[in-house]
């Protein structure tokens, strides 16, 4: 393929140096309050935030720019009750038989178990799904590199994005979730990644006393 034309980066803003570190700080602040949460409210939430945070998600950097990532966003009850149902039945199996019992020890504080009702009680579930290749029109597939990368910070924009807007997230694993691939009709390209509840968090809603890792604990500076 050809190189593509190369415009000026006029969207680039510079901030001066004081502005820069009020800034990080302001934004470590903002994500720091951040947590996972498992009971949610039923209030609604207008289409509009999901979609922004979808779009924000999708400004993600990509292996070789082919964005490898499709969001499917669910408020229909009739869908959220199927997800739940068919997430149920494999967490069941995961807590009763299929998890060894380190794992079952590792969630223990998080006092997590199968019972998922946040499924159906929040307003929109989103699941994400990863790209293994394209699909053109004509029906070829194109190769997509570093997906698992690639998708992994498109949600991670997400979460951060739903956050920003006010929201309360959920990243809900179920194994597997092929269930996704046939309740939400994708094609076979498309390997299911997360599945995130959003919305308010029901009243009371508490979390877990857990903490994060300290600075130094995540990093080294060579300097
Ligand atoms: N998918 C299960 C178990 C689970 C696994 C991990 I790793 C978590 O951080 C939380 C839960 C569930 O959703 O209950």
């Amino acid at each position: 393929m050809a190189t593509a034309e190369f415009i000026p980066y006029s969207a680039y803003r510079e901030f001066p140096e004081d502005e820069m570190i009020r800034r990080s700080e302001e934004f470590y602040e903002l994500v720091n309050r951040r947590r996972t949460v498992r009971t949610f409210s039923d209030r609604n939430v207008d289409r509009i935030i999901i979609e922004k945070a979808i779009h924000a998600a999708g400004t993600a950097p990509s292996g070789a720019n082919m964005q490898p990532w499709n969001f499917i966003a669910v408020s229909s009850p009739e869908i959220k009750s199927k997800i739940r149902i068919a997430a149920e039945q494999e967490e069941k199996e995961f807590y009763a038989n299929k998890a060894p019992k380190e794992w079952l020890d590792a969630l223990a504080p998080l006092g997590t178990d199968d019972k998922k009702p946040f499924l159906e009680r929040a307003p929109w579930l989103i699941a994400v799904f990863a790209e293994k290749y394209g699909k053109l029109e004509d029906g070829r597939s194109v190769k997509h590199y570093y997906v698992q990368e690639s998708v992994g910070i498109a949600t991670g924009i997400l979460l951060t994005a739903l956050h920003a807007a006010g929201l309360a997230t959920l990243t809900h694993t179920p194994s597997p979730m092929n269930f996704l691939n046939e309740i939400l009709n994708r094609s076979e390209n498309e390997r299911p990644y997360l599945l995130i509840v959003t919305g308010f968090p029901d009243e009371n809603t508490t979390i877990p006393d857990v903490h994060r890792k300290k600075l130094h604990e995540i990093s080294q500076f060579i300097v």
